[in-house]
C-alpha cells in the first residue's frame, strides 16, 4: 500500500515538474536518477562568461520583459543567447562572447575573480561542444546545481529555466542539437529575493554561478529513468523498491540483480512503464558506519542498463533511543558547510568532500549534518563508502516568506529533487525540512506538508528540523517550545549557550525540559575563535574562550538522559558577508572547529576526546 502510494505521488510529482515547465520549455525532463554513475562527457572547463548587472542581455529595458518571452525580439541580436557575431563592419553587437574572460566551470564566480566576489546578479555563460548523437539515443543536458535561477539556451533557443540554488536539474535537449559548434549560453542570477528559498538573510556566502558539474549524458530513447530499493521500513527482511522508466517503450522486460550475492529479479513494466518489486534481504550484509558494505546492483531494461552501489541498514526511532540495525547508536556529529575553507570558495569536487569527511572522520564523528542546503553528490555517495551517517536539509532558513506559494513552491522542489537525488544512500538518515525558523502559524502549515512530501517519496527515514529553544526565557529550565516538535521523529535544537545567551559557566545553571519519549539531538551550538588567538577563558573569540565553551556544553549535555547525538557549529571557519568585525571576522565565520587555514583550534581536541569516549560507550557488533 505505501509503495502504491508512493508511487502515484511519485507520478504526480513527475507531472508537477512537467507543469511548472511546460509552462515554459518542455525540455525540462524529471531528474534522472543516478546520473552519478552514467558515461557522460563532461563540459567543465574555461567558459567565456558577461557580467550582466542591468540585464541588457536578458530584458527589454522599455518594458522589461525577458527577451525570451516576446516572439518579435527572437531573432534579435540584443539577446546574449543568440551569442551573435558581428559579419560586416558596420554591424552593431554590444557583447561579444569570443573576445570575453574566462571562468571555470563549475565553480563559484566570487572566490574566481576579485571583482566579483561581492557580485549578487546575472552573468551570461557560453560554451561550445560538438555531439554525434546517434538515430536511437536522446542526449540529456544535467546541471549537478547553479546558483539561484538558470536560464538555458542551446543554439539560440530557450532549453528552460531552474529556480533553485543547491539542487540538480536537468534538460532533453536532442531536438536542438547540432553535430557540431554547439553554442550553450547559460545565464545565472544569484539575487537574494523574499520569495526565494533561502530568501533575503543568511549566515553563508552567496555564491554565485555554475558551481557544479555539467554533463552531457547520452541515453537511449527509452531509458532508466528512475529507481528505488531499500529495505523495507516495516519489514526490514526484504528489500522493496520501483522502476520507472522514462520514454515511449513502456513496456519492458527488466532485470534487477546483484550479482555478489546471487540475487536476480525480473519483471515486465507496466503501461506507465513502472515496475515495483521485492524480494528477500537474507542474502544481504547490513551497511554500519564500521562496515560500510555496499553493493552493486545492476539495473537492465530491454534497452537500457546502469549499474549503482547501495547499502542496505534500517534506522528508527524507538522511545529516546536511535537504533541502526536495531542497535543503539550516538551520532557523533559535527555541522558543516559546502565550502573549501583553504580554496574558500564553494566545494564541489571529490577532493574537497574527501577533505572534508577525513577532518570529520579524525574528530572520530559517526554524522555530519550537511548544512543549509543539499550538498554536491560526492557528498553522499563518499560518506556511503567511509560509513558516515549524514543528515541533509533544504534552505529553510530563517525567514522565509512562508504564506507565499511561490516560496513554498521552490521548497518543495528543492526538497523533492534532495530526496529524490539521495533516496538510495545508505549513509543519508535524516531529512531536514527547516533551520531556526520563526514561530508564525502559516510557518508550521508549511513544514508540515514539506513533511509530507518528503515521506510520500521516502518514508525510511526521519524528519526533523534544527528548532530553537525558548531563547527569550531567563529561567533555568530549558525547553523546546516549538509545535512542529511533535511532528519530527529526532527533536534537534539549535541551542547556543554560552555564546549567544550568557557566559559558558551558563551551562552549569541551566537543566533541560524535554520529552522522555524522543531521542535528543544538538544540531548546534559553538562559538567563535581566531586560530592561535589566546588569552583568559573568559576574552571572547580567544581558542581558551571557544575550548571552555565547549567543556562546559559537553558537562551538560551530558546529563540530558535523552540525548542521542550532536552536530556542533561548525567544523571549519566559513566565508559570511553577516561577520564584519575587523581582525577576528573579516569576513568569516569563526565559529570553526579547524582555521581556514586548515589548522586545529583546542576546542577540536575537547570533542574528539569527548567522542572518543562515546564510542566506547556505543559500542555494537556487527553481526550480518
Ligand atoms: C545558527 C545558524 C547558522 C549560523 C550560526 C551562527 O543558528 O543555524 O547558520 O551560522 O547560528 O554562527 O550564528
Amino acid at each position: 500500500m505505501k509503495l502504491l502510494k508512493t508511487i502515484t505521488i511519485f507520478f504526480s510529482f513527475l507531472l508537477s515538474v512537467y507543469n511548472v515547465s511546460s509552462q515554459q520549455e518542455n525540455r525540462y525532463l524529471p531528474l534522472l536518477h543516478n546520473a552519478y554513475n552514467r558515461p557522460a562527457t563532461l563540459l567543465n572547463g574555461n567558459w567565456k562568461f558577461v557580467i550582466d548587472p542591468y540585464e541588457t542581455g536578458y530584458r527589454n529595458h522599455r518594458n522589461w520583459t525577458p527577451f525570451d518571452q516576446a516572439e518579435s525580439t527572437k531573432e534579435s541580436a540584443k539577446p546574449y543567447y543568440t551569442d551573435k557575431q558581428m559579419k560586416n563592419r558596420w554591424d552593431r553587437i554590444e557583447y561579444n562572447f569570443e573576445l570575453s574572460d574566462e571562468i571555470a566551470v563549475p565553480g563559484d564566480w566570487n572566490s574566481q575573480k576579485e571583482k566579483l566576489q561581492y557580485y549578487e546578479g546575472s552573468l551570461w555563460y557560453r560554451t561550445k561542444f560538438d555531439n554525434e548523437l546517434q538515430e536511437d539515443k536522446r542526449l540529456i543536458l544535467y546541471f549537478g546545481a547553479a546558483n539561484y535561477q538558470t536560464d538555458v539556451y542551446l543554439n539560440g533557443v530557450k532549453v528552460g529555466q531552474h529556480l533553485g540554488g543547491y539542487d540538480p536539474f536537468n534538460f532533453d535537449i536532442t531536438q536542438l542539437l547540432k553535430s557540431k559548434d554547439n553554442s550553450l549560453v547559460v545565464r545565472v542570477d544569484n539575487r537574494r529575493e523574499k520569495n526565494r528559498v533561502p530568501n533575503l538573510t543568511t549566515d553563508w556566502w552567496n555564491y554565485g554561478g555554475i558551481t557544479r558539474s555539467v554533463k552531457l549524458i547520452e541515453v537511449p530513447k527509452t531509458y532508466i529513468q528512475d529507481y528505488a530499493i531499500q529495505l523495507d521500513k516495516d519489514t526490514p527482511d526484504s528489500v522493496k523498491g520501483y522502476l520507472q522508466l522514462g520514454g515511449d517503450l513502456k513496456t519492458q522486460k527488466v532485470t534487477i540483480e546483484i550479482p555478489e550475492v546471487k540475487i536476480k529479479i525480473e519483471g515486465m513494466t507496466n503501461s506507465e512503464g513502472n515496475y515495483e518489486f521485492d524480494f528477500s534481504a537474507k542474502k544481504l550484509k547490513k551497511w554500519y558506519p564500521k562496515r560500510p558494505k555496499l553493493y552493486d546492483v545492476t539495473i537492465t531494461s530491454g534497452t537500457d542498463k546502469i549499474t549503482d552501489q547501495i547499502g542496505f541498514r534500517t534506522i528508527e526511532a524507538k522511545g529516546d533511543d536511535i537504533l541502526l540495525n536495531g542497535k543503539s547508536i550516538f551520532l557523533r556529529g559535527i555541522s558543516l558547510h559546502e565550502e573549501n575553507p583553504l580554496r574558500k570558495g564553494r566545494a564541489h569536487s571529490i577532493e574537497d568532500a574527501t577533505m572534508l569527511f577525513g577532518w570529520a572522520k579524525e574528530l572520530n564523528c559517526n554524522f555530519v549534518r550537511l548544512a543549509h542546503y543539499p550538498h554536491n553528490e560526492n557528498m553522499p555517495r563518499l560518506a556511503d563508502q567511509l560509513g558516515l551517517l549524514l543528515w541533509e536539509e533544504i534552505p529553510v532558513y530563517w525567514g522565509i516568506d512562508y504564506e507565499n506559494p511561490v516560496a513554498f513552491n521552490q521548497a518543495k522542489s528543492q526538497l523533492e529533487t534532495l530526496v529524490h537525488r539521495d533516496k538510495n544512500r545508505a549513509s543519508v538518515i535524516v531529512w531536514s525540512v527547516a533551520n531556526e525558523t520563526p514561530e508564525v502559524e502559516s510557518r508550521l502549515i508549511f513544514l508540515k506538508k514539506l513533511k509530507d512530501i518528503a515521506l510520500a517519496i521516502d518514508d525510511t527515514r526521519f524528519i526533523s528540523a534544527a528548532l530553537e529553544r525558548d531563547e527569550k526565557s531567563t529561567a533555568n529550565t530549558v525547553k523546546i517550545p516549538d509545535p512542529f516538535a511533535v511532528d519530527v521523529d529526532m527533536l534537534a535544537c539549535n541551542e547556543y549557550i554560552g555564546w549567544y545567551s550568557g557566559l559558558p559557566a551558563r551551562c552549569s545553571e541551566v537543566t533541560w525540559d524535554l520529552p522522555s519519549d524522543k531521542p535528543f539531538f544538538v544540531s548546534e551550538f559553538g562559538g567563535g575563535a581566531l586560530y592561535n588567538y589566546h588569552g583568559d577563558k573568559l576574552t571572547r573569540w580567544t581558542e581558551d574562550y571557544q575550548k571552555y565553551l565547549y567543556e562546559e556544553q559537553i558537562k551538560m549535555l551530558k546529563k540530558i538522559p535523552t540525548l542521542r547525538g550532536m552536530t556542533p557549529w561548525i567544523l571549519a571557519d566559513f566565508r559570511s558577508p553577516r561577520r564584519n568585525l575587523p581582525i577576528i571576522q573579516d569576513g568569516w565565520n569563526r565559529k570553526g572547529l579547524i582555521s581556514d587555514g586548515g589548522f586545529k583550534k583546542d576546542a577540536f581536541h575537547v570533542l574528539k576526546a569527548y567522542y572518543d569516549e562515546m564510542e566506547k560507550k556505543y559500542t555494537y557488533k556487527v553481526d550480518n
